[in-house]
């Protein structure tokens, strides 16, 4: 209420009004951080949740509202949370040593903005490894036009899931040891000490089995599933079980639909080191919008979906009814979860946790397809930024432009420039890229230039080079990061920073004493 005081000759009422268009008066929403219990294959464990007082998991407001937060931490440890993808004031951004310091157990921090997207959005906490956690939770910006999308919406939060704390994954993986997971996977290789011994074993292998993949169908303009002899994909992390909502496959959610009526799917990959591929069985489907932003449709029945990356799936459930599950198969995994949307009257299919082989590691079959339905304004690029990603599995060290984070680089722009950043991928291993605070454009994909999707993460598969445009358009000190979390956590992250920004919480050395890491 402090803007109204200055205005106490205005009628109360009159004065709320001031305040909300001012978007700075209004009543927080309290999100609860704290550690929840989760049934997980018969056993009980202890994980977290983003929860307002009634139990709702993150939090939806109306884009017309704007965004007013009180995060509580309720955790025994530092926490922070991070507004996937949205479009916001600098200091709201939500990065611990980056745009502000942690909240410390039993603290708070307030958030209020300006709401500048609609759509699908999430939450996650960007200190430590709490990710691996579950300390995630949707956020869905609605309009009136985002509810016309469809009757009926459901929102479907994918996920990966260890009974290994995820401290001991990140030490297997940097020790080049087995992670207790790996062992218990017959086809997980001896050693990750050796790329080539390994790549070829796979191959070996996956030549008899084939591995599941995706094709564009020219011929009926649609995206499909197939099956090649090709390698496996390479992955770092083997999970116990894939979940989706919080549940696995042999106890999904069940969703309850109208013969007839249309669904729109919000899928979000709140994964930490999973890519998945989407699978809508019989239902023909239609991605509306990847990362919250709308695209020229396209149809399919089978998609890409990079960790942190969201699909907006439009279907509509058959005139006689049934039962119809959303599955998502891990990348370079059998491993699969999801939900089952279902009629009055039918039965709920018994669904297996496992599919009969493994997959091939995603490519840019489905982003060559993608087209904004809103394109950046066609400008030329007046700078590019390099971000040469490297690294591998056997120092399990991740770079980008060859630096391991924490350090004091940055990638530096101006306000007003259009500016492209150019991946080039030198690893076995593709990773989803993320920039906050901006929706840029796919603009290149290995040397074909195109106007391609919105987003705020790009997959960036092995061995490929893509570049993206966005408009300079919001000063601050913003991270660029893999969002695979154990080379977020490893040194692939890095800054671009606006010349002029007061960068007084961009603390490369705090980060680096918070966690005991030097580079
Ligand atoms: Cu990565």
């Amino acid at each position: 209420m402090k803007k109204c005081i200055g205005k106490i000759l205005l009628p109360i009422a009159v004065c709320f009004l001031i305040g909300d268009a001012l978007g700075s008066t209004s009543e927080p929403v309290r999100l609860f951080v704290k550690e929840v219990p989760l049934k997980v294959l018969g056993k009980e464990v202890t994980v977290i949740a983003i929860e307002q007082a009634d139990g709702t998991q993150g939090y939806s407001p109306e884009k017309a509202d704007g965004f007013h937060v009180e995060v509580v931490n309720q955790l025994k440890v530092p926490t922070s949370i991070h507004w996937h993808g949205l479009i916001l004031p600098n200091l709201m951004d939500g990065v611990p040593f980056v745009t502000q310091n942690p909240i410390a157990p039993g603290k708070s921090f307030r958030y209020d903005f300006p709401l500048k997207q609609s759509g699908t959005y999430w939450m996650h906490s960007h200190y430590g490894l709490q990710e691996q956690l579950y300390n995630s939770a949707p956020l869905i910006i609605w309009t009136p036009e985002e509810r016309a999308k469809a009757a009926r919406q459901v929102v479907v939060m994918l996920s990966d899931f260890s009974f290994t704390p995820p401290e001991q994954i990140l030490k297997g993986l940097k020790s080049g040891m087995q992670t207790p997971n790996m062992k218990k996977d017959p086809s997980a290789e001896k050693s990750e000490s050796s790329n080539s011994v390994k790549m070829s074993g796979r191959m070996g292998k996956s030549a008899a089995a084939g591995v599941i993949a995706q094709k564009w169908d020219d011929q009926k303009q649609r995206l499909a599933r197939t099956v090649l002899r090709a390698p496996e994909a390479e992955i770092d992390v083997k999970y116990d079980a894939l979940i989706a909502n919080r549940r696995t496959l042999d106890d999904p959610e069940i969703i309850s639909v109208n013969a007839g009526e249309s669904v729109l799917l919000r899928l979000i990959a709140a994964s930490s080191n999973q890519n998945f591929y989407v699978d809508t069985g019989t239902l023909e489907a239609e991605l509306l919008a990847v990362d919250g932003k709308a695209l020229q449709p396209i149809k399919g029945n089978f998609f890409q979906l990079g960790v942190a990356q969201r699909l907006d799936l439009k279907i509509t459930i058959p005139k006689d009814g049934g039962a119809y599950p959303i599955l998502a198969q891990g990348e370079g995994t059998k491993l699969l979860c999801g939900v089952v949307l279902i009629t009055k009257g039918a039965s709920v299919p018994k669904l297996s946790r496992t599919a009969s082989v493994s997959t091939a590691a995603l490519d840019n079959t489905q982003e060559k397809m993608l087209r904004a339905l809103n394109p950046l304004s066609d400008r030329s690029i007046n700078r590019t930024l390099p971000a040469a990603l490297g690294g591998n599995m056997a120092t399990y060290v991740w770079t980008i432009n060859g630096a391991a984070y924490p350090n004091s680089n940055f990638l530096a722009i101006q306000s007003g420039e259009h500016v492209g950043i150019a991946f080039t991928n030198s690893t076995n291993m593709g990773h989803p890229m993320h920039l906050h605070g901006h929706d840029f454009q796919v603009v290149e994909i290995d040397g074909e230039k195109m106007s391609g999707a919105l987003r705020d993460t790009l997959m960036v598969p092995p061995r490929s080079k893509m570049t993206v445009a966005f408009d300079a358009d919001n000063a601050g000190v913003w991270p660029l990061h893999c969002h695979l979390l154990y080379h977020l956590d490893t040194g692939m992250f890095t800054v671009v920073k606006y010349g002029g920004t007061d960068a007084t919480f961009w603390q490369p050395k705090a980060q680096a004493k918070e966690f005991g890491t030097s580079n």
